[in-house]
């Protein structure tokens, strides 16, 4: 199967369990209305594709699949509430997201901002239902919480933010990419596991493919960005879905700003290696790394 083919069946997969989420009445409501308009705009849904792929590669028992697309579906609704926020006119102020109007363009910007405030605590409180019933995935359901937090992509973008228009090194790049993007990916990556598992907090340190889990997604965090910075450069938005040249007309560093054109893509082709690396000592652990080879491929040439 291509990687292509494992993206549409990821999203079929994925779907009717997004589709469910709200019921009866609730659709009745704008705030509602307006968090599945963006749920539901065409997003490639690759935090989910990463855990179906951690789910398959680590041996999910058929039976767990289920908690591994709830948790799937809960960390598209995150992405989704961070990308309704950062569209707004007081973050990246866009108007184009996924090849269509921003949640705020269509419902207004208090109603988009709700919108975000409601997948992310309906989000939280799906992470604690599922930890209620089963007190084994209560790290994982932390994790993630965490990951999304001020450690996670709340920190990043709060960096982003601060360093508009200053200039910043490397290495606050690097700190403010793997929290923004960085962190939502290794929940993706590693979570689908810890859940298979039952992973506390100590087991999760200590176990070995756990470790290499992490390792993966920081990589392809890092790969994942970069290609990113370098699309909003080199792309066009009828391709992308969203505006490009949006990081020159913010002032914002980006690894192409700060490393060059050429500089980013050695960084990127750094990054696709290091992947690769660990993805060879996890086949050595006995797992087909195809699916996520496959990914690593797509990541490194994508164009939207
Ligand atoms: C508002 C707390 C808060 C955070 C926002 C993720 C983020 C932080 C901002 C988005 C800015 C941005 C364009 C980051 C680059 C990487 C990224 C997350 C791109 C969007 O992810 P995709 O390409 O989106 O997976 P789709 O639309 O395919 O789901």
């Amino acid at each position: 199967m291509t990687i292509g083919e494992f993206a549409s069946e990821t999203a079929k997969w994925l779907e009717p369990e997004l589709g469910s989420v709200f019921t009866g009445n609730q659709l009745d409501d704008v705030t509602v209305k307006a968090a599945m308009y963006s749920l539901n705009a065409g997003g490639k849904r690759l935090r989910p594709l990463m855990m179906r792929l951690t789910a398959l590669m680590t041996g999910c028992p058929e039976s767990k699949m289920a908690d591994v697309l709830y948790y799937a579906a809960t960390l598209e609704m995150i992405h989704t509430y961070s990308l309704i926020h950062d569209d707004l006119p007081a973050m990246d102020n866009d108007d184009l997201r996924r090849g269509k109007p921003t949640c705020h363009k269509v419902y207004g910007e208090g109603i988009a901002t709700l919108a975000g405030d409601l997948l992310l605590n309906t989000a939280c409180e799906r992470l604690f239902k599922i930890a209620i019933a089963k007190p084994e995935y209560l790290y994982a359901s932390y994790f993630i919480c965490k990951n999304a937090g001020l450690e996670g992509m709340v920190g990043g973008q709060s960096i982003d933010l601060d360093s508009e228009g200053k200039t910043i090194g490397l290495d606050l790049l690097y700190e403010l990419q793997e929290k923004k993007t960085g962190a939502l990916i290794e929940s993706a990556v590693v979570t689908p596991y810890y859940l298979i598992k039952g992973l506390d907090e100590k087991r999760a340190e200590e176990d070995e493919t756990a470790g290499l889990l992490r390792k993966l997604a920081g990589h392809v965090g890092l790969a994942f960005q970069i290609r990113d910075d370098i699309l909003d450069v080199e792309s066009d938005p009828s391709i992308l879905g969203k505006n490009t040249g949006k990081d020159l007309r913010d002032s914002k560093a980006t690894f192409v700003t700060l490393l060059g054109r050429e500089g980013a893509a050695e960084k990127l082709s750094a990054e696709i290696t290091a992947a690769m690396d660990v993805l060879s000592s996890l086949e050595g652990m006995g797992y087909d790394t195809d699916g996520y080879k496959a990914l690593i491929d797509y990541l490194e040439k994508r164009d939207s």
